[in-house]
């Protein structure tokens, strides 16, 4: 990582040149016989409030993959380096081994969710500037919310690296909200994982669906009725599977392209 970390090896992410299977809570990380290769399977599992609720979403891990099929390859077309390599079958994709970046990368439009938590802000309320906010992974711990100083202490990621995660996160922002204002979607907030290739280079990582973004229908009534992301399942909404099938199904009708391996056109 270039710097001395005053408290020793920063912990990466097991995604490196992996050999044995990686399950994540919502997908599997399976070695391929290529090592910079990884297939990731998305399971029909959803859990929340780090892994305090759980529950089984038949078609989850299907949309889930189609979702950020769709989304990854946008942004790639737009100039954004990701993992994304291509889609496998219906559950899978082929992503590049990367070094995991320990921080989760929430990006906000609109409070909602542990914002409103933690400064007592009401939901809803358009935020003056998006808002970068960093996370550190670890379940342990519960994700919690981390200062710039303490990524330097903890050594997850030096002053440009740091500087690149957050000019990479805006962007991300300003393109995925213009995909889905184009589908009558309002990008609530987000949240983003970056790992590091053998050269050192920051790649977008992980998903990106409903799973992992607020998402809010423009047009329908109430603010309940406008959830069409994960929170449905947080908040015991019910739909789940529904909602996120609509989400899918817009992309597509935007000409969102699943061409999978072996498909021929
Ligand atoms: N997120 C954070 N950790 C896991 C996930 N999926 C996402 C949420 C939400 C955003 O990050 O789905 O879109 C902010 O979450 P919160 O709970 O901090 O308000
Ligand atoms: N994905 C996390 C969990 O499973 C947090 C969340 O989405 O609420 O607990």
């Amino acid at each position: 990582m270039g710097v001395a970390c005053p408290l020793g090896k920063p912990k990466l992410a097991p995604h490196h040149t992996m050999l044995s299977t990686y399950q994540g809570k919502a997908k599997i990380l399976y070695p391929t016989d290529h090592p910079q290769v990884l297939r990731v399977f998305f399971k029909d599992s959803a859990t929340a409030f780090n892994g305090q609720k759980q529950a089984t979403i038949e078609g989850k891990g299907r949309l889930n993959c189609l979702i950020t099929t769709c989304i990854f390859q946008y942004l790639q077309s737009q100039g954004i380096a990701t993992h994304f390599l291509e889609a496998l079958d219906d559950r899978s994709i082929l992503v590049r081994a990367l070094r995991i970046i320990p921080l989760e990368v929430v990006v906000r439009n609109i409070s909602a969710g542990s914002l409103c938590k933690r400064l007592g802000i009401p939901v809803g309320q358009p935020l003056p500037q998006p808002l970068v906010e960093f996370y550190y992974k670890n379940d342990a711990l519960g994700d919690p919310l981390v200062t710039d100083d303490h990524i330097y202490l903890l050594g997850l990621a030096v002053p440009d690296q740091l500087t690149k995660l957050r000019e990479l996160a805006l962007e991300i922002n300003r393109l995925l909200r213009g995909l889905f204002r184009g589908i009558n979607l309002i990008l609530v907030d987000f949240k983003l994982e970056f790992g590091l290739d053998a050269d050192g280079n920051i790649l977008l990582a992980d998903e990106i669906s409903p799973d992992s973004c607020r998402l809010w229908d423009d047009r329908a009534g109430s603010l309940e009725e406008r959830i069409m992301d994960k929170d449905r399942f947080r908040q015991d909404l019910g739909q789940i599977a529904e909602n996120y099938q609509e989400i899918a199904d817009r992309l597509l009708s935007i000409g969102c392209k699943t061409k999978q391996m072996g498909d021929t056109d």
